[in-house]
This record gives C-alpha cells, structure tokens and sequence, in this order.
C-alpha cells in the first residue's frame, strides 16, 4: 500500500495544551508520524510518496472562506497583540450569547472559530494544515486513479474541524474535503467510516443534511467524553440525509467484543448504501493504553478490524485522525493497513 506524507506536518509544533486544569505538552505531537514512518518501513507495507498540491479550491467547497483567513492570519494578528503565548481560545458565543457579529479583535475571534481551548494556535500551523489536506486529496486521487487503497498519513487531523469551526488538534477537515473532491471527480456515493474513538462531529455536521456521503462513527459515548455536545444515536441525519449518519457511541472500558459489534453494524449499512469511494478516519486512540480515551482495543484487534474493512471491497483511503500511545501508534496503525492489505 502507498502512503502519502508530508514531511511539512512538523511546522505544527505547538508547545501547550490544557488538560486538566494544567498545562502540558500536546498529545498531537509531531513524534506520532516518526513512529508511524518508521514502523511502515519496519514492515515494509510500501512506497512513500509526497502529495501535489490541490490550491485552495476543493477547501473552500468545505470550508467557509472568512474561517480560512482566521485561520490564515490568527498567528500573525495574535503576534501584534501583547501577547507572550500560543493563540488560544478563553471566550465563546455560548449558549446565551450568540448575536451573529464576528468580532475585531483577534481573541474575540478566536473564540468565535473555536469548538474547545486545548487546540492552540502557532506559527506554522496554517501551513501544516494545508499540507495535510494535500496528503488526503493525494491519496483521494491515487484511489480514483485506481489503486485499491492509499493511506493519507495527514497531519493535523481533521474530523473535528467544521465549516467554520476548528478545534480537538483539527483544522481543515481532511477526510470532508476528500470526500467532496471525489464527488466532484466522478464519485457518485462516497462513504465515511470514522472509527477514531473521538466522534467526528466536524464531518458529521458538514455532510448532515445530504444523501450522497454517508457518515458512519464508532466513537465513546460523547456523554462521557470529548466532543460531548454531537454523537448521540438519535443523530440520523437532516432534510435529504435522513438516514445517512449512523452514530455508534460505546460505554467506558468498551472492549473489541462490543466495538466490533458496532462496526459489524456499519459495515452492513455501507454495503447497502454501496458506495463508489471508502474513506477511512483512521484513529487509533480507541488502543487500551491511549493516554485519553476509555476503550480497550489491542495491537491484534487491529490487524483484525482492517480485514474486516477489506471484505467490502470497496476502493479505500485511510486518512490519519489520532492516536496518542505514542509508542504503539505506529504498531496499530500499521496493522490496520496490514490486515486491510491481507485480506484483499
Ligand atoms: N480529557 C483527535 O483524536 N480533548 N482529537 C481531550 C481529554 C480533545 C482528540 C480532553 C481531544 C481531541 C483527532
Ligand atoms: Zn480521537
């Protein structure tokens, strides 16, 4: 298997996230994709390649353009401010305040654009997310073009990022602007099987009310974790994609037995909607040892999961989203691509 990889991803460098009540180094750290590098070498899975560059078109089907210059210009705007730290969210439109007025002043719009305050902004950032979004649609191409799969080793993730909102270490939404790129280039259905143990509440919200992506989370419960406000069952989609979000939210200590009874489910639903395109948000914090999530998956369990996967013989691309067992991401992440590879 083919994986794309920008070696640009490590102009993400933020140094702080809060966690806790402390300050702490990110779990998204640029360490997580050397692991990774290293153990599909260790195994020899296949070439990597570096991605093209797709412009700012097939973003901004996705992304609102006034959130693209935040995101373009926040660093440099905060810089100008007295400010001695990262960009970082400390105010939100919450609940009882929503007029629809984007404020001036750069921490006011930071608090407008952001959907939690772990996720910093930093310089070099912007340039890292375009860089990773050039990753998936690289690899998007490489599966039209033919190939069987392609992994998308991105970096930032991006299933948390909305239109117009970033947050959860994502900022452009790699696997939606993948997914409208295949639309637009001759897929008809295209299929998201997001089994970060994170929701995608980024991607769900994006493709909500349409009926040619169909979106599909296996995730922890959001009553007991992050993103915690989107991921419910009773989320099924809006309009014409009535039916085309599946939401599988597990319990605490949630091991391989129940997570695979939920992905039996879903693998079902997509062989049913049989769509043109697969695409895959590879998170592997759902490992027992994850630093920040709650299930038990094992190494093996994930080789197990990919041939799964494969028995939809569908063409195929896996888009990096997290994984914080930083010394085992690459082991699980790999196996997944190995057991897909098995199988097929
Ligand atoms: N108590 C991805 O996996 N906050 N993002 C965690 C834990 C954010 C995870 C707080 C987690 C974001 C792509
Ligand atoms: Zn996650």
């Amino acid at each position: 298997m083919i994986t794309i990889y920008s070696k640009k991803h490590a102009l993400r460098n933020s140094k702080m996230e809060i966690f806790g009540g402390e300050i702490v180094p990110p779990f998204e750290c640029p360490k997580r994709m050397d692991i990774i590098l290293d153990r599909i070498k260790t195994v020899e899975l296949g070439p990597i390649e570096p991605p093209i560059e797709y412009g700012m078109e097939p973003v901004e089907k996705i992304h609102d353009k006034a959130y693209l210059t935040f995101l373009e210009t926040c660093w440099s705007e905060w810089e100008k401010e007295d400010f001695n730290g990262e960009a970082v969210a400390n105010c939100w439109p919450t609940r009882t305040m929503n007029a629809p007025h984007i404020p001036r002043h750069i921490e006011g719009k930071i608090g407008y654009y952001a959907l939690a305050s772990e996720t910093t902004i930093t310089k070099g950032t912007w340039e890292a997310a375009l860089a990773s979004k050039n990753v998936a649609l690289t690899a998007t191409d490489k599966v039209m073009q033919g190939e069987r799969a392609v992994f998308a080793l991105c970096r930032p993730p991006g299933h948390h990022a909305a239109a117009d909102q970033f947050g959860g270490y994502c900022f452009l939404n790699n696997a939606a602007i993948a997914a409208q790129y295949a639309r637009d280039n001759g897929a008809k259905k295209v299929a998201i099987l997001d089994v970060d143990f994170h929701h995608g509440n980024g991607t769900q919200h994006i493709f909500y009310d349409r009926d040619d992506v169909f979106f599909l989370s296996l995730h922890g419960d959001p009553m007991d974790t992050f993103p915690y406000f989107l991921g419910h069952t009773d989320e099924t989609g809006d309009k014409a994609g009535i039916g085309y979000t599946a939401n599988y939210p597990m319990p605490p200590k949630s091991d391989y037995k129940i997570w695979k009874q939920s992905l039996t489910d879903a693998l079902d639903k997509i062989k049913a909607y049989s769509p043109d395109l697969l695409l895959v948000s590879l998170g592997v914090d759902t490992f027992e040892d994850d630093p920040i999530s709650f299930f038990k998956l094992k190494s093996h369990n994930f080789t197990d999961y990919g041939a799964l996967i494969a028995d939809l013989e569908l063409p195929t691309v896996f888009i990096m989203e997290g994984g914080y067992a930083v010394e085992k991401v690459g082991i699980n992440t790999v196996n997944v691509l190995n057991g897909f590879e098995k199988a097929c």
